[in-house]
């Protein structure tokens, strides 16, 4: 009997080295509101990162809802179609109009060379997504958010860990914002962070994530209970002692897939640029017209075979209901965007992942 194989696994260390961890909270029951492990963590990921100043939050959904909240961000916000519905719902539950602008077919990336052309006298930032954990052109995006005074927040959530040639990507933008789900390269079972330029932000992206108190009878906002568990954090802190041996491993699953695929008609894999360091936090695909399948019979029939690979990112978000009467919306405003939405695959990666799964799928892949 073969086992179900999903998309993701997530990533879980010994549950005897979590123990030690667990009895450290039940005996100085602290159990929220930035306990110990809380404070640690945020340290280690900076020291991990390379970032200066991380505040945690208990997801990357409420993480975005909050960073646009710093930064006062109103009017509209110019992102990509191509990523999780929590990107653009972050805009809507913060009464922002998202701007949808199409993407590079080559990177999937929201694409600088289309920006200008969406901005108006409402436009107040960018919010592209480093999507699968490939970096965005920040160049060029930045050098668009300053001419325009826009500010620019990154959907970082594909991007632990990913460096481009000048070291991490989170430093790009006014903040960045990292999922630390479940199915992600380092999670804290949910959990997310902002990675902030400088001690006043961090210290004002606590409070927001705090109902707005600075302290016991002071509250300076309307903030929101976006706080990260101790049970959580300590879970993080387990984790990172693992991360690196997760992470070489996926590199290893995605070289060899990427090798394994490398001649079969019809499949193309993303390639990141040689100077970044990924994560390999997904594994993409794109399934062109001169394969023998359709993306969609290729979905089912992994799925008949127990193989439960996933179309990230496909309905497009401006295909939602919520979203799919805005102008911007429209389908011949974002040809590239709903060409991907139809070609890609996200084949299943994780530590975990053994060399006779991997030939499982490649062999579906391979026979179609
Ligand atoms: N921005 C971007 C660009 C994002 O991709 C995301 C989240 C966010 C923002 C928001 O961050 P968070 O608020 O989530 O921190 C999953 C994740 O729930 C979501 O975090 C992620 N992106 C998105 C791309 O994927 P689903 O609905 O596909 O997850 P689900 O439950 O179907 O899980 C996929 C597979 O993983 C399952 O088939 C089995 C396996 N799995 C999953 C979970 C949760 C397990 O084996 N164990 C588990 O505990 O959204």
């Amino acid at each position: 009997m073969t086992q179900p194989i999903y998309v993701a696994q997530p990533h879980l260390p010994p549950l005897e080295e979590f123990l030690p961890y667990l009895q450290e909270i039940w005996s100085n029951k602290i159990l929220t509101n930035g306990g110990p492990f809380h404070l640690q963590l945020e340290s280690a990921l900076c020291d991990y990162l390379g970032v200066k100043y991380l505040a945690l939050c208990s997801n990357g959904t409420l993480g975005l809802v909050t960073a646009l909240q710093a930064l006062n961000i109103t009017g509209e916000v110019i992102t990509t179609p191509y990523s999780f519905v929590a990107s653009s719902h972050s805009l809507l539950w913060n009464g922002i109009q998202p701007v949808f602008v199409d993407i590079d077919p080559k990177t999937l990336n929201i694409d600088p060379s289309k920006i200008e052309a969406a901005i108006t006298s409402r436009t107040t930032a960018i919010l592209p997504v480093h999507c699968y954990g490939h970096p965005c052109d920040v160049e060029a995006i930045q050098k668009i958010a300053d001419k325009y005074s826009l500010k620019v927040i990154y959907d970082a959530a594909h991007a632990f860990g990913v460096r481009d040639e000048g070291g991490s990507v989170l430093r790009h933008g006014d903040l960045s914002v990292l999922s630390f789900h479940a199915t992600k390269v380092f999670h804290t079972f949910e959990g997310g962070a902002i990675v902030c330029p400088d001690a006043e932000t961090k210290q004002h992206v606590d409070h927001l994530k705090n109902f707005g108190f600075v302290n016991e009878t002071t509250v300076v906002a309307a903030g929101i209970n976006g706080k990260m568990s101790e049970i959580n954090a300590a879970f993080g802190l387990l984790h990172l002692r693992h991360v690196d041996a997760a992470l070489a491993q996926r590199e290893r699953i995605g070289t060899a897939y990427r090798e394994a695929l490398r001649d079969v008609p019809g499949i193309c894999c993303l390639q990141a640029k040689s100077e970044v360091v990924t994560n390999y936090s997904y594994f993409p695909i794109l399934v062109e017209a001169d394969y023998p399948l359709s993306r969609d019979a290729l979905y089912q029939k992994l799925k008949d075979n127990d193989i439960h690979a996933r179309r990230y990112f496909y309905p497009l978000i401006a295909d939602f209901p919520m979203y799919r009467g805005m102008p911007s919306a429209r389908p011949e405003n974002l040809p590239s965007a709903t060409a991907a939405a139809l070609k890609v695959l996200c084949l299943p990666i994780y530590p975990a992942l053994t060399p006779q799964d991997l030939g499982r799928i490649v062999g579906v892949v391979q026979g179609a």
